[in-house]
């Protein structure tokens, strides 16, 4: 058998990634072609590729790289956890410390009632218990009729069967069948795309106003609940108007419907709180997490549950868990994650430095002529890139080429931006710092101008009719 190390040549590497490695979210044919990028180590925000680039990461892993790179305490917590008790299970009436540890942690840290956890393996695995425990509880309380879930359009939850379906992303509904039964979904309040002439707060209450009436249209007794992300991330980073979430928090109050915040982005400091139901003002039955719970360290997400529906869900057994449900290591590795997090007051640097350094200098960036907005809310940020921004119109060519193109500019200028069609989209680890806030715009604004001048060569500015 070959040894494979760092210390192989890229091509090799990449020769056997294609041969044998099937990667989510990619056209294989198409990967194999062009070799993929190999990352071989990272430390703070910064990513080192085969070929020895630096590069600035931008979207922190896949958003879930809280506390950067490279942090000795969770190699060590992880070491002495493997240790001591590398696995044992929370079923049968069973329990260890780690999984006490961070259940209680997480219970202090959230706001309200959300006193409960169950551990999952990730934020897909925690929306599809979410699925059934909302069920289950209207179940229990004598309404088992009561199992419509609605979502939203464009909204992103997850790869499995229920996260998927739950998620609004047409492309993945397109393949397997999906969604599955009894779960529908209704507009964004993505003002830049969709809002036409409305002010963006009368937008974001119509758009909020869908529940209601896909409520009515349903009837009451039929929804169990209603789940979104508080900012939609991997849609592109949409951050809705002022209007929206007073109003749906509302609505849920007044139907007897759960409310499920899905922060497995927007949890552990991303907008400038522990949670971004508190900085957006959501009072959820329901909160998943995952990501940022470990810092990507260690796979592990959860659901945390309110005392009323924790208490209506442990009247009987609940025939769902996983073998990974709260792991030792993983919650090893999580509660000293959120430990570094208190210590080195991360939310607080978020808060009162990063995100007002980036939302200053990331509004800058939309004199650039490509773009046609630049929003950051906390450490999440995105720009809509558009042939004629006093229009917001699209471009004329499919949607993501103008996208996909600055990605790859920004690749070149050694940052990690991401594209969703047309919009480019950050979220650094948190513990970003002012002058590398600054080094991301510089080579952001490099990349656009790149961008511009390759659209323009090949004909990309025109806008759709
Ligand atoms: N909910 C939300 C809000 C997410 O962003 C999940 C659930 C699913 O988590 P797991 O751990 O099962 O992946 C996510 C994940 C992207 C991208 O391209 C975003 C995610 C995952 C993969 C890619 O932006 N978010």
């Amino acid at each position: 058998m070959t040894r494979i190390t760092n210390h192989m040549p890229t091509a090799a590497l990449q020769a056997l990634d294609a041969a044998h490695h099937m990667h989510p979210f990619t056209a294989a044919a198409e990967l194999a072609a062009k070799g993929a990028r190999v990352i071989t180590r990272a430390s703070g925000v910064r990513l080192t590729d085969s070929e020895g680039n630096e590069i600035l990461d931008g979207m922190a892993g896949l958003w879930c790289v809280n506390i950067g790179y490279g942090r000795e305490e969770l190699a060590e917590a992880a070491a002495r956890q493997m240790r001591e008790l590398p696995y044992y299970n929370t079923f049968f009436q069973t329990t260890h410390v780690p999984a006490i540890a961070l259940a209680a942690r997480i219970a202090e840290l959230a706001p309200g009632d959300l006193n409960h956890v169950f551990f999952a393996g990730s934020g897909s695995e925690a929306n599809d218990t979410n699925i059934r425990m909302v069920r289950q509880y209207w179940a229990a309380l004598g309404k088992p009729e009561k199992r419509v879930i609605i979502s939203r359009k464009n909204a992103y939850h997850g790869s499995t069967m229920g996260g998927a379906s739950l998620g609004g992303m047409a492309a993945m509904h397109s393949q397997g069948g999906l969604p599955i039964a009894d779960i529908v979904h209704i507009d964004q309040p993505h003002w830049y795309a969709e809002g036409s002439d409305m002010t963006p707060e009368d937008f974001g209450r119509a758009r909020a106003r869908q529940l209601e009436e896909k409520i009515a249209e349903l009837g009451e007794d039929r929804i169990a609940a209603f789940i979104a992300e508080p900012v939609q991330g991997a849609g592109g980073v949409i951050i809705p108007p002022e209007s929206y979430w007073p109003e749906i928090q509302r609505i849920c109050d007044a139907h007897d419907i759960l409310l499920i915040a899905d922060e497995v982005i927007t949890g552990f400091g991303r907008t400038g709180n522990w949670f971004g139901s508190q900085t957006l003002g959501i009072r959820p039955d329901i909160m998943t997490i995952a990501k940022g719970l470990s810092s990507g360290y260690a796979p592990i997400g959860g659901s945390i549950v309110s005392d009323g529906v924790a208490e209506v869900l442990g009247r009987d057994e609940f025939y769902h868990g996983y073998t990974y449900s709260g792991h030792p290591v993983s919650a090893a590795v999580a509660l000293e994650n959120l430990r570094i997090m208190d210590e080195e007051r991360i939310i607080e640097h978020v808060r009162d430095v990063a995100a007002p350094h980036l939302a200053a200098a990331w509004a800058s960036l939309a004199d650039h002529p490509l773009v046609g907005e630049a929003r950051s809310l906390g450490l999440m940020a995105s720009l809509a890139l558009s042939p004629d921004k006093a229009r917001r119109a699209p471009f004329a060519a499919p949607a993501g080429t103008v996208g996909h193109i600055c990605r790859e500019r920004c690749f070149a200028n050694n940052l990690v931006m991401r594209h969703v069609g047309d919009r480019m989209v950050i979220a650094p680890p948190l513990v970003i710092t002012p002058a590398d806030i600054d080094l991301l715009i510089e080579r952001a604004r490099k990349a656009l101008d790149e961008t511009w001048a390759a659209a323009r060569d090949k004909g990309l500015l025109e806008a759709a009719a």
